[in-house]
């Protein structure tokens, strides 16, 4: 077992976000996912910013979240993306589609939400086969390369401050589309009919993983970004559903050892799994474990009781338990955070209870 670090650069065959994902854990000293599942848009947004400190990865379910905005620019989806870029972490819309590729297809792409648009990361059921990994890749490839060819377009239409002579930042991908921020740029560079837009992107260095809060900077847009995060590739990655949580589920050894055989035929778009355990077996399995199902006991009463489900079939293990010893990456957490308090505290303690497992693993 490897570090994140480690893990970060090896090999060639490592997809892009899953890269890019083990280094924002390595830098911001986390392995913790929230699972954003609050009843309305504002909520949502409010939780995601004040939790961003703490996770590498918000996960939603755009389909319980009331007066979720559909809008491309300015959105929810789009809002979620500036979030994303100022805290640096990855937003995985836990859809779990099940159906033909043709179908899959759309829904991923089109339909109100546009999930592509928004998400660095779905995830899907492996009952109708493994077409249904290849056609949401094969979309998936399709929407980065309009992406990047509308990057392209609008950044070397010459676009620039014409006010100031400080010149543009260069580099880091922006999504037009999907960010606010820069298609306000884009909006307003060409009714001025100036001359460019720049757009914010943030340095490439890193700092160590001890000062993992970063410090804060105010851009000339008045956007505040974390410096030392750089902008996420502009990929869109896969997680198979291998393992569930609840009690009863279907998924025998058999049915999880055809995940993972699918998921390395696909290595350019499966980052890796949500499972109950690692399911990294040859020495070039790089793929992330992602692990809900997962809360601590409460501060003041430190015993396992009463965190073994929901009554609803949810059953709950320890960060403890399923990174040290089941070999998990990241832990996802939903109401164990959002039904405290302060949702913001208690993502913290949980983020040091799965750091502090992830390096008992290590040691
Ligand atoms: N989830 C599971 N178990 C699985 C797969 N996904 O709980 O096997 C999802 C749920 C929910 C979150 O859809 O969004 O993870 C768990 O939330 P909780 O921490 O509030 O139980």
């Amino acid at each position: 077992t490897s570090t994140f670090a480690t893990r970060a650069t090896m090999g060639v065959d490592t997809h892009p976000l899953t890269s890019y994902l083990l280094r924002l854990m390595d830098l911001k000293a986390s392995n913790l996912c929230l699972s954003a599942d609050v009843s309305n848009a504002r909520e949502l947004l409010l939780v995601a910013d004040k939790v961003g400190p703490a996770i590498v990865v918000l996960k939603t379910h755009y389909d319980l979240i009331a007066g979720w905005d559909f809008h491309p620019q300015t959105g929810t989806g789009a809002k979620l993306v500036t979030l994303a870029r100022k805290h640096g972490f990855l937003i995985f819309e836990d859809r779990k589609f099940g159906d033909i590729g043709s179908t899959v297809q759309q829904q991923y792409v089109g339909g109100s939400a546009r999930v592509v648009e928004w998400a660095h990361i779905t995830n899907v059921n492996m009952i109708p086969g493994p077409t249904i990994v290849t056609a949401l890749a094969e979309a998936a490839a399709k929407w980065k390369e309009r992406i990047n060819y509308e990057v392209k377009t609008s950044v070397s239409a010459g676009f620039s401050y014409p006010e100031d002579g400080e010149g543009t930042e260069e580099g880091g991908c922006v999504n037009p589309r999907t960010d606010v921020n820069t298609s306000n740029h884009l909006r307003d560079a060409d009714e001025r009919k100036g001359s460019i837009v720049s757009i914010t992107t943030v340095t490439q260095s890193f700092e160590p993983a001890d000062s993992p809060r970063l410090s804060k900077t105010t851009l000339r847009d008045g956007d505040e970004v974390y410096l030392g995060i750089e902008e996420a590739p502009t990929d869109r990655g896969l997680l198979i559903l291998a393992q569930m949580s609840s009690a009863g589920n279907l998924m025998n050894a058999e049915y999880t050892n055809a995940c993972l055989d699918t998921a390395r035929k696909n290595k350019g778009f499966v980052m890796g799994f949500v499972a109950q355990q690692s399911l990294n077996g040859e020495p070039e399995d790089n793929f992330i474990t992602m692990t809900p199902g997962c809360q601590l006991p409460p501060e003041d009463e430190p015993t396992e009781n009463g965190i073994n489900g929901d009554g609803l079939g949810q059953q709950y293990k320890t960060p403890e338990k399923l990174i040290v010893g089941s070999g998990c990456d990241i832990i996802i957490v939903g109401r164990g955070i959002l039904k405290a308090d302060n949702p913001q505290l208690e993502a913290e303690r949980y983020r040091k209870a799965a750091w502090k497992a992830y390096t008992t693993r290590m040691n």
